[in-house]
Order: C-alpha cells, then sequence, then structure tokens
C-alpha cells in the first residue's frame, strides 16, 4: 500500500508523523503542502477541512489528527511499539501528549520560537507581548511535565514513545530561542531527556534545515 504524507517540512506536527514512520521504518512519499501560504492548492481541504498539515493518506484512507495517525502508524505497522502495554502508562502518555497539544505547542512553538527567532529570521516584527505570554505558557506546561516526568510517568527516554517525538519535534524549536534553552534547565528532569533525545535518529532524519531568509 502506498503511503502518503501531505504537509509541510517546518511543520512540527509534520515531523512528528515523519517521525514515528521512520520509527517504524515505513515507506512513504510527501507532498509538500503549505496551509500558511494563500496560494495552498484549495484541493487539499478535500483531505483536511480544517486546513491544517499533517494528513496521512493510505491507499483509500485518509487520516487527520497527528495523534490519531501517529497511533494508527504504530499499530499497523511492523517495528518497535511506540505505546506502553500497560493501560495506565498509555494513559500516561496520551495525557502527555494532550498537555504538549493544549498547553505546550503554541506558547512553546508559535509564541517563543515564533516571535524570538523566525519572525527576526523572516524581517517580521516580533511582539514582546507574545514573548512574554510565551515563556509564561511554557513554563507552566513544562512544570507540569516536569512532574509527570519526574514521577516516573513517562518522557525518560528509556521508554520511548509517541510522546516522545510528539515533545522531540517541539521542543527543538524552542530550544532554538536563548530564552528557551535557559528555560529548559529550570526543569532537570525534562533537560536530561532533552540531553537524550536530541540526538535520536529519527528526529536528526527530519531536521527541516534553516527558513528560507524572509
Ligand atoms: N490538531 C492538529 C494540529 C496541526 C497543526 O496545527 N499544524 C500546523 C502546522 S505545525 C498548521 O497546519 N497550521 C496552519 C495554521 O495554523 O493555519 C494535529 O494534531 O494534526
Amino acid at each position: 500500500m502506498t503511503v502518503v504524507l501531505h504537509g509541510l517540512k517546518y511543520s512540527v506536527y509534520t515531523r512528528i508523523v515523519k517521525m514515528a514512520l521512520l520509527e517504524k521504518g515505513v515507506a512513504f512519499d510527501q507532498v509538500e503542502v503549505n496551509p500558511f501560504a494563500d496560494d495552498m492548492p484549495l484541493s487539499y481541504l478535500d483531505l483536511h477541512p480544517f486546513r491544517r498539515v499533517p494528513t496521512l493518506v493510505l491507499g483509500d484512507v485518509v487520516l487527520y489528527e497527528t495523534t490519531a495517525i501517529t497511533r494508527y502508524i504504530d499499530e499497523s505497522f511492523d517495528g518497535p511499539s511506540l505505546q506502553p502495554e500497560d493501560p495506565l502508562a498509555r494513559a500516561r502518555m496520551t495525557q502527555i501528549i494532550s498537555i504538549i497539544d493544549n498547553y505546550a505547542y503554541i506558547p512553546m512553538v508559535r509564541q517563543v520560537f515564533s516571535h524570538i527567532v523566525l519572525w527576526p529570521h523572516l524581517g517580521r516584527e516580533s511582539d514582546p507581548e507574545q514573548v512574554s505570554l510565551g515563556l509564561t505558557g511554557a513554563r507552566l506546561a513544562l512544570k507540569a511535565l516536569e512532574n509527570i516526568a519526574s514521577e516516573g510517568h513517562q518522557l525518560n527516554s528509556k521508554s520511548r514513545s509517541l510522546a516522545d517525538l510528539h515533545l522531540a519535534a517541539m521542543m527543538t524549536y524552542f530550544v532554538a530561542a536563548d530564552e528557551g534553552a535557559e528555560m529548559l534547565q529550570e526543569f532537570p528532569v525534562l533537560a536530561d531527556w532533552w540531553q537524550k533525545m536530541r540526538l535520536c535518529q529519527s528526529l536528526a532524519a527530519t531536521d527541516p534545515g534553516q527558513f528560507p531568509q524572509g
């Protein structure tokens, strides 16, 4: 069956799915879609009505929403399992992914990374209020994740799961901002996790490289 990933190479969510495919050793084709571009082909909305990336197409199956996709990949292909067997451990993994989606993505990526690193790189003006909101929100999210990890409920890099892939893709952007890298040091368990996770092969293989200059 042909597996086609529609996504943007700079998108953290697209990267999470790519990492899951690589971890499982699944061959796939890629179609570059930029949901932020004015000229994005409107036919993409037939795959994803909310105009987000990624979408995975497997034969006649069309799947969007990253966690649905990564779970499906993990459960339908051979290769090392990326989800714990134990029901409570699996619930913890889901809890971590939900925290990341709902409370970490916007502050860590869209506020801290975008306003400190990306906008200046593209020659666009940053909003200090967004930076401040982002740093506050990121600290709250990281504190919650640190508590979960220090209680032994995963994100420990020993039992790598879908949650590790989820956070790693966002962490690469967050620590690209000096303020993000500094803040991570406030959370020793996560800082230690990141030291190991940043060397993970699927993360390195999906590095999108520098954003084009604005
Ligand atoms: N809930 C979606 C979120 C996907 C998402 O937000 N992707 C970003 C790129 S990383 C996007 O498409 N953004 C377009 C926009 O915000 O307009 C998922 O889990 O796949």
